[in-house]
């Protein structure tokens, strides 16, 4: 039987199944923008409902349903891997009391650039290859330096804009250490002309517990953007969102099972961010916490979705690519020297 669907069925799609007596419900956590095929129908019980967001949107007799989870409700892809040399890293820019494998970040057109600087060896983490931290954040054009005072470094190794508040104006990002907290997120804006930490989530509570950013935008689709990170990469990490608001970051969601770092390396880039399905809200794309299956992750409509789960890629070791276009696509290298080539089919 030929059953259609509306054409973005929700998210979260409870169907009641009445055989007999009996009330089954069942909870589909994945979205199916494909309709109808996964459904697979038997003749033995009297109704059952269809419901949208606690509505009943399609009724049928005589049906029981038969709920066939993933793979057949995930996003499509393939995959191809190819052998790959990893190119001979850039040459670093270098800039006055830079970190020494730092990068540059430019703030745009005549806002010249910012750092992190200040190196100091006070924090003897060494999660990003070596005990050299950063102090302070220099900027190029006639912006004092952020210097930290020394219960803290910078364990990052780039700095991120992002417009945090939506005012127009340009906040950095970067991963702030407490010697005796561990990691946390701080967001760094002007304030009168002055560098300044504006807010900061908190700390992970205890030292030598880092937490690598994925990157900034409306995940939810909720007009409001959110700082996405993985906490604790390489001890079972937990993927955090925040929001931001009057002038403080708020935890808004929380997934375990992610790593996007390997201790000791240099790449922060095992993630990604785009929108693979194209319904205007970015996904994020990040390894499990073996770092071998990549998560193509959705927080649309305030829920946690999964579309999918790239199997048996690993260990992934080099950074994370996103292509948009009507095949999107995601590109990764590994450990053995090859690259991986995902083309999704939305
Ligand atoms: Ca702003
Ligand atoms: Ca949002
Ligand atoms: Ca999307």
């Amino acid at each position: 039987m030929q059953v259609s669907l509306p054409a973005q069925p929700s998210q979260l799609m409870v169907v009641n199944t009445w055989h007999n007596d009996a009330i089954g419900i069942y909870v589909l956590r994945e979205a199916n923008p494909k309709g109808v095929g996964l459904f697979s129908f038997r003749p033995m019980s009297r109704r059952m409902n269809f419901f949208k967001d606690g509505t009943s949107i399609v009724k049928y007799l005589s049906f029981i349903a038969l709920l066939f989870a993933s793979p057949a409700w995930a996003l499509d892809y393939s995959k191809i891997v190819s052998p790959f040399e990893e190119p001979d890293s850039k040459p670093n820019l270098v800039r006055p009391n830079m970190l020494p494998d730092g990068e540059v970040l430019s703030l745009g057109e005549d806002k010249g650039e910012a750092w992190l600087s200040h190196p100091t060896e006070r924090y003897a983490h060494g999660v990003l290859g070596d005990a050299i931290e950063a102090g302070g954040i220099t900027y190029s054009q006639g912006t004092k330096s952020l210097v930290l005072n020394r219960l803290s470094v910078f364990e990052d190794r780039k700095l991120r804009m992002a417009d945090l508040d939506g005012d127009g104006t340009t906040e950095l990002i970067v991963v702030k250490s407490y010697l005796d907290q561990g990691a946390a997120i701080a967001a760094i804006g002007l304030v009168d002309g002055v560098p300044q930490i504006i807010a900061e989530t908190d700390p992970i509570g205890l030292s030598n517990r880092w937490l690598n950013p994925v990157g900034v935008a409306d995940f939810d689709g909720d007009g409001k953007v959110e700082v996405a990170a993985v906490i604790t990469p390489h001890i079972g990490g937990t993927l955090k969102l925040y929001g931001f608001k009057e002038g403080k970051f708020f935890l808004k969601y929380a997934q375990e099972g992610f790593s996007n770092h390997a201790y000791g390396s240099r790449e922060l880039g095992m993630s990604a961010i785009g929108d693979v399905n194209m319904d205007g809200i970015p996904e994020l794309f990040i390894p499990d916490e073996n770092r071998r299956d990549i998560r193509v992750v959705s927080f649309k409509g305030n829920a946690f979705q999964q579309l999918t789960r790239i199997k048996g890629s690993g260990p992934i070791t080099g950074p994370l690519e996103f292509v948009p276009g009507k095949r999107p696509q995601l590109t990764y290298s590994l450990k053995s020297n090859e690259r991986v080539t995902i083309t999704f089919t939305p």
